[in-house]
């Protein structure tokens, strides 16, 4: 047994066994966790994966099966592996053969590239980098190839499927090679040890890694099905990236494995695919981010599903607007749930015995009655209640700091351990919360605040507006200007003098009105389909740049129109 890995922060004496005194945490760790669900529910259908059905007993044995090859290879209790997979039955045997033997999965999105891996992998000295051959046209083994030259610690690379040019080569072999004698797997494993570590989704600076333990892991999972309603008779797509703590845990698919449900593993996110797979496997719940949800509703009206088996489906990970939210249920046939998380931990849902306006208008409560929270002023002073202020929490499934960032945790956890979460909210009487932007995420004009979200709220209600992202750009005049990057609707021509015309028209004060406007095709996203303001920054600034040193460049304005 070992405690925490270094670099992990856990919770002080007296919490950790309140949370266990209250049967929050159980003493339990995910490995243990498969070995009772495969004895409870046996040969019930855990995963469907493309054409494969895997039965929980099969998911057990072949986890053993890899947690034995793992421990052949010199992996073992407390290393770190970033693991970096699609959708996959794969992921879900790696993700327990590694709880099995205490090692932990850093969980990489497969979006992820160079830059962010070598982070990843530095920053936990992973021993070990498990990848995809190729998958949506990408060479995953190009990039280990880079990552190990990059990255000294890692000695493995495993392979799921062929290893191509790299056969033979040192410390690298196929999953398919990774099997053992599980009579080997003896070693317990300390439930207040570290499960998973997830990448934080915060879009400014470098990812942090968020180490999750066993007891807060499981709780979490558990919990969160608890509160959807989730029985063995549900069947989870998982459409979002698994590695996101979203769909692995919220309840997603942790949540779903332990009341001996099924979990469809869906290989991309867009409607064409992940309508099929409902219609074919008879899904009923799922989770998706804001950007994704107006996809589908917009699909669900011009190309018919049956859809009739979905219950419900969670949207979060970015503020859902109140009039699409109003949308699903009529076009998915549909309830609508909307969860506020963070891989950081806390969780706020929406409760499906909601009234339709708590559901559409607000991001939910939190999950846990030891969810302890705090909305506090820039002094760190509670507000009034009802005012905007800084989210701040702790909780049994809210870690006490970030993984290996002493100094980062030292201003980003208040003293008595509250984790300030960086989003503005409000706490309306009913305790739920409204997102009302982040802290950062305030654009200076010339001396005014402009918060980011109260403006896009406001642009999505103009006419042609069908999605939008306000963002800073510097300006010699107003220190920073207010721009608006907006997606057109089919018929719709914003222009900057129509939206102003708009939003004086709502009384929105003519300092927040955008001092520009640019219409493009589309958004960037980040790894898990959220706008990336950051990447749309780069953007903005890059395409401003090129147009003041080439003034005519046709190309760009096919791209992009400027008014
Ligand atoms: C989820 O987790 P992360 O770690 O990718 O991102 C967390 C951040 C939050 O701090 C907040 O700024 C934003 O994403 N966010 C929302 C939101 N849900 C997350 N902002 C407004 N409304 C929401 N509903 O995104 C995540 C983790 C677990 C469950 C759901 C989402």
């Amino acid at each position: 047994m070992s405690g925490l890995i270094d670099g992990a922060v856990g919770w002080p004496a007296e919490f950790a066994a309140a949370y266990q005194e209250a049967g929050y945490w159980r003493n339990e760790t995910l490995g243990e966790l498969l070995r009772e669900w495969a004895q409870r529910y046996g040969e019930t259908t855990a995963l469907v994966s493309g054409v494969d059905q895997i039965g929980y007993r099969e998911l057990d044995e072949r986890a053993n099966a890899v947690a034995a090859g793992l421990l052949d290879r010199g992996i073992t209790q407390g290393d770190r592996v970033v693991v970096q997979l699609p959708n996959t039955a794969t992921f879900v045997v790696l993700l327990f053969a590694l709880a099995r033997i205490g090692a932990v999965p850093v969980l990489a999105l497969p979006a992820h590239r160079r830059t962010e891996i070598a982070h990843l992998a530095g920053l936990a000295e992973a021993v070990g980098y498990i990848v995809a051959d190729t998958d949506r046209g990408f060479d995953y083994r190009d990039l280990a190839d880079e990552v190990t030259a990059l990255v000294p610690s890692v000695r493995h690379v495993l392979v799921d499927g062929e290893l191509g040019r790299f056969g033979g080569q040192p410390g690298w072999a196929s999953l398919a090679d990774v099997a053992g004698d599980p009579t080997a797997v003896t070693e317990p494993v300390d439930p207040a040890a570290v499960a998973v570590l997830l990448v934080s989704g915060g879009t400014t600076g470098k990812p942090k890694l968020i180490s999750r333990t066993h007891n807060d892991y499981a709780y979490n999972a558990r919990a969160s099905a608890e509160l959807c309603g989730v029985t063995a008779q549900d069947r989870y797509l998982v459409c979002l990236p698994v590695a996101h703590n979203f769909p692995l845990a919220c309840p997603g698919l942790l949540g779903t494995l332990g009341v001996g449900g099924t979990v469809v593993l869906c290989p991309a996110p867009s409607a064409d695919v992940a309508f099929d797979l409902i219609e074919r496997e008879r899904v009923t719940v799922t989770a998706l981010v804001p950007p994704l949800a107006r996809l589908w509703v917009e699909a669900a009206s011009w190309a018919p599903a049956d859809l009739s088996s979905l219950r419900l489906l969670q949207v979060g990970g970015a503020k859902l607007d109140a009039n699409l939210a109003g949308r699903i249920p009529e076009t998915l046939g549909c309830h609508v749930q909307q969860v506020f998380g963070m891989a950081e931990g806390l969780l706020n849902f929406t409760r499906l015995d909601d009234p339709a306006e708590v559901v559409q208008t607000t991001q939910g409560r939190p999950l846990s009655p030891a969810d302890e929270i705090r909305v506090v002023d820039r002094q760190g002073h509670e507000v009034e209640a009802g005012a905007v202020g800084e989210l701040l929490t702790r909780g049994p499934y809210t870690p006490r700091g970030y993984y290996r960032a002493a100094e980062y945790n030292a201003t980003a956890f208040t003293e008595d351990g509250f984790f300030r979460t960086g989003d503005l909210v409000r706490r309306l009487a009913s305790g739920n919360l409204v997102v009302e932007g982040r802290v950062k995420d305030v654009i200076n004009r010339g001396g005014e605040n402009v918060p980011a979200l109260e403006l896009e709220e406001h642009l999505l209600t103009c006419p042609g507006v069908a999605q939008v992202a306000v963002v800073g750009l510097p300006d010699p005049m107003l220190g920073e200007a207010v721009c608006a990057a907006v997606v057109a609707t089919a018929d719709g021509r914003p222009t900057l003098s129509s939206v102003r015309t708009h939003l004086a028209e709502r009384g929105l004060a003519q300092f927040k009105h955008p001092d520009r406007l640019i219409v493009l095709d589309e958004l960037p996203l980040t790894a898990v389909g959220k706008i990336n303001k950051q990447q749309l920054v780069v953007r903005l600034r890059t395409e401003r740049k090129r147009a003041a040193t080439q003034p005519v460049d046709p190309l760009a304005e096919r791209r992009t129109s400027h008014s």
